[in-house]
């Protein structure tokens, strides 16, 4: 990592009055999550227009659930990295602050991070196709797919398929955030699911400084102000570290 980048980018941080950061599956590689994308990529053995659509869902629930199952079986042994610890340090360090995550493996919070949208859902949390029950279960289900206890109809886990539209008010907060910060971080995500492939161009728009953290150039890399190659875990340690 260049020094001289590296501090112009700790100064920035340490100006900013409002952040917001943007995380994907990258942040969680390092707790052993598979990202989506990447080499071990969860989409490699499935193809996510197969497995993460309601259409998939409702040909065949077994299948979808057995990926979801087997996805929180997965996550349920990882635990949070250092990523996810130097973010929840930025939510203390800064009066204003806003996560946004692409990710469903409720890491964050479990870091101690409690300004967050999880704007894909939570794939601990399961909601009725029916009566719109909705709650948390961290548990495995005996019979798959599981049914609603109030109205027996399929439960299905409550994260945003695609085709499906993200939750008004975790849209609108996003955006709220991205038009309001002077710093947006994005940290771990491959930039091409829509509409979080287009948050860096909303806060650079809005003349925030962007930073970005991934192993390998994403197709924002024309926009950002500051990136870095390089693990998340370390490069979102140094930043929040160092005074
Ligand atoms: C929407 C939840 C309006 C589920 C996910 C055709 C039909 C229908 C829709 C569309 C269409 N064409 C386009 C669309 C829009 C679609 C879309 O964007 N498709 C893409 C694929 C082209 N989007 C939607 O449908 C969204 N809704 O647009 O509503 C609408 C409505 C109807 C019709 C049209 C539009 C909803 C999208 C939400 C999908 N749900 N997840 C689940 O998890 O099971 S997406 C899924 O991908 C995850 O949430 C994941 O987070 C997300 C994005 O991936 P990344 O996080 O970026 O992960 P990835 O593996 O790709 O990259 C990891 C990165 O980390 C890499 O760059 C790697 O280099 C880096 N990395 C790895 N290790 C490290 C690291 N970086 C740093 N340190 C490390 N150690
Ligand atoms: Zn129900």
């Amino acid at each position: 990592m260049d020094p001289l980048e590296f501090s112009r980018a700790k100064k920035a941080y340490n100006q900013s009055q409002k952040v917001c950061v943007l995380t994907g599956a990258g942040v969680s590689a390092e707790s052993g999550v598979p990202t989506f994308r990447g080499t071990d990529g969860l989409w490699k053995n499935y193809n996510p227009m197969e497995l993460a659509t309601l259409e998939a869902f409702r040909r065949d629930p077994v299948l979808v659930w057995e990926w979801y199952q087997w996805r929180r079986q997965l996550i349920r042994k990882c635990a949070p990295n250092p990523s996810h610890f130097a973010i929840s340090q930025m939510e203390k360090e800064k009066e204003h602050f806003l996560l946004i995550t692409q990710n469903v493996d409720g890491l964050h919070k479990k870091a101690g991070s409690s300004k967050v949208v999880e704007i894909h859902g939570n794939i601990w949390e399961v909601k009725c196709m029916s009566c719109g029950a909705n709650f948390m279960e961290e548990g495995d289900f005996e019979k798959l797919p599981p049914e609603c206890g109030k109205c027996s109809s399929f439960l299905r886990p409550n994260v945003v398929w695609f085709g499906e539209s993200i939750p008004r008010e975790a849209l609108e907060t996003s955006i709220e955030a991205l038009s309001s910060c002077d710093l947006l971080i994005v940290a771990g995500t491959s930039g091409y699911v829509q509409p979080a492939a287009s948050f860096a161009q909303m806060a650079a728009k809005n003349k925030a400084v962007v930073m970005e953290v991934n192993i390998e150039k994403t197709p924002n890399a024309e926009l950002v102000d500051h990136f870095f190659l390089g693990k998340s875990g370390e490069i979102l340690s140094a930043l929040v570290s160092e005074k």
